[in-house]
């Protein structure tokens, strides 16, 4: 039984370095290939995907399991050759957890007292006091109540900050004003000075971050989107940016990602951007949770965080 890592990213970039030398380091019997070096296709049993080339699970006969390398399964649902029938595993790890929880709970701070204000002034050496409003008025929105967004709504609840979500069924979550359905998307907004895009991608939430969305928000709220650039409709968050909807925005995902050299968002001076760091993971931890999946799969035991594929996460 063979694993492989399937890929488009360059197999020497050190995330999946290290990753593939926690997976050796734990478990040093495992037959672990590295996509395009597979060997014999029908010893390949498990993949660990992470953006892989279209086409190419397709190819392996005896593949019974498809482990996704992120939390997310959008970049292997688009492959349309993709087997029917195999379960799909997303990533989900203590650490991975933890990081979202810190990098939401760190952009809901910078905002809410100012910093990007404050390293604005610092550039023109202004000396000035900027009034922040108080946690307790500052009411940060969740859309996405899974994994990820019931672990920041923890978090954040625990400063102080009012905390609403919204999900797809309803959920009861202590200390969490709960909403879901299209139907209370609106209601949920209203009230809201941060919002925070913790979704799947999916055909049903592609785009959620546009115009009429923003327009449901009190003038001057804040983003966040930590889920998928798909989320945004570019356009729309800077036309909310102009006309002060939208105050300022901490992006970590793009439409296309590396974000291109000449992309607006780089030099705007209300966004700040990371590349896709918001929660990587640990390599020891992701291992862990790697082996425990191949071990349930292999003794037949139930699968934690298989996909619904029909609701596509
Ligand atoms: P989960 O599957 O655990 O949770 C998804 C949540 O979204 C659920 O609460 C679900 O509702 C809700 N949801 C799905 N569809 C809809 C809809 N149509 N309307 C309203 N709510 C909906 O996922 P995770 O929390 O683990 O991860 C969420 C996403 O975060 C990932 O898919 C990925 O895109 C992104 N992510 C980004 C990372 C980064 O580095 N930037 C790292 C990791 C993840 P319900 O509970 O009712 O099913
Ligand atoms: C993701 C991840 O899905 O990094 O984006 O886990």
């Amino acid at each position: 039984m063979a694993v492989l890592i399937l890929t488009k990213i360059e197999p020497t970039d050190s995330w999946f370095v290290g990753l593939s030398a926690e997976l050796k380091k734990h478990k040093p019997d495992l037959d672990l290939r590295i996509w395009p070096e597979c060997g014999k296709r029908e010893e390949i049993e498990i993949v660990l995907v992470w953006w892989s080339p279209l086409g190419v699970m397709q190819i392996f006969p005896n593949l019974k399991l498809i482990i996704s390398l992120g939390a997310s399964v959008d970049h292997i649902l688009i492959d349309p050759d993709l087997p029917n029938s195999i379960p799909i595993v997303r990533l989900v790890s203590e650490g991975k957890t933890l990081q979202m929880a810190e990098y939401v709970t760190l952009a809901v701070l910078l905002f809410q007292r100012r910093f990007i204000e404050y390293q604005a002034l610092q550039r023109s050496r202004r000396w000035e006091y900027l009034p922040a409003p108080d946690a307790s008025s500052f009411t940060v929105g969740i859309l996405g109540l899974g994994i990820l967004g019931s672990m920041v709504a923890k978090k954040i609840t625990t400063l102080g900050f009012p905390v609403q979500g919204w999900s797809r069924t309803p959920k009861a979550i202590a200390g969490v004003n709960c909403f879901y359905g299209r139907e209370q998307l609106k209601l949920f907004l209203k009230i809201c000075r941060v919002i925070v895009c913790l979704l799947p991608l999916t055909p049903e939430t592609e785009g959620i971050l546009c115009h009429e969305t923003f327009s449901a928000l009190p003038p001057g709220t804040y983003l966040i989107n930590v889920g998928r650039g798909q989320h945004l409709v570019e356009a729309d968050l800077l036309s909310a940016l102009d006309s002060g909807q939208i105050a300022y925005a901490c992006l970590d995902v793009f439409d296309t990602e590396p974000l291109p050299k000449a992309h607006l968002f780089w030099s705007h001076p209300r966004i700040i951007l990371t590349p896709h760091i918001s929660a990587p993971g640990h390599p020891d931890d992701l291992a862990d949770c790697i082996l425990d999946t191949i071990d349930c799969s292999l003794s037949g035991k139930p699968l934690e965080y298989a996909i619904d594929r029909n609701q596509g996460y």
